[in-house]
């Protein structure tokens, strides 16, 4: 199978885990996408979407599936998105599409992080893809000193801003052995917005797509 159609096979598979009659958590990314365009066939079994991006939000809106503010939510039981890389742990790297901000709000509202992926994802230890930092402007010099002498080699992701504003710094040669650690140590610094290791806000569930058929992980 092409890693288009694992794609196709785990956006289908996660519509199981969507409670009927709820808002539902969306991520971001083509993965996402292809959930999206499953979730459009029972839009009229649930109450909603909350969005992690303009893009999912333009893409649900033009499927008639409603928008709400995740300030307007009490609940969501889940949130389906995809990753840049995910471990045994259920932990991730996510951001490669920029939307790693709201992401971690949405996932942090969820009560299940369902991350939807192909088998290319799956590593045993975090860092071969680099890791996306969202940073303020007038601090990117600055944390990228910070992430240079954590070993790692920062990039500008020059002519991208995100949703909200900000820059990001793909930094390259980390392997990630203590996620929630990194994740923790970098947060702290002045200027950083979000941190795209995904520990605090881990996978819940990862439905992986494999030639052989969907395998969940929990
Ligand atoms: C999104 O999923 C991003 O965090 C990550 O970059 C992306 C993976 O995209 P794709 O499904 O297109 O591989 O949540």
């Amino acid at each position: 199978m092409t890693q288009d159609e694992l794609k196709a096979l785990v956006g289908r598979a996660a519509i199981d885990y969507v409670v009927p009659g709820t808002v539902v958590g969306v991520g971001t990314g083509s993965t996402v996408n292809c959930f999206i365009d499953e979730l459009a066939r029972i839009k009229d079994r649930i109450a909603g979407a909350v969005s992690s991006s303009v893009k999912s939000t333009e893409r649900l809106q033009a499927l008639g599936i409603p928008v709400l503010d995740a300030n307007e939510v009490e609940r969501l039981p889940v949130y389906i998105d995809g990753a840049d890389e995910i471990d045994h742990g259920g932990y991730m790297i996510k951001g490669g599409g920029a939307a790693l901000t709201r992401e971690k709000i949405v996932a942090d509202i969820a009560e299940r992080f369902i991350c939807i992926a192909d088998e290319s994802k799956l590593v045993q230890t975090l860092g071969r893809f680099p890791l996306p930092v969202e940073v303020i402007p007038m601090a990117r010099a600055q944390v990228a000193r910070r992430l240079a002498a954590l070993g790692g080699e920062p990039v500008w992701r020059e002519g991208v801003v995100t949703d909200n504003g900000n820059v990001i710094l793909d930094v390259r040669g980390l392997s990630i052995t203590d996620p929630a650690a990194l994740e923790a140590e970098i947060n702290q610094w002045p200027g950083v917005v979000t941190c795209g290791i995904f520990a605090r806000n881990k996978a819940s569930v990862c439905l992986l797509g494999t030639a052989q058929g969907v395998r969940t992980l929990t």
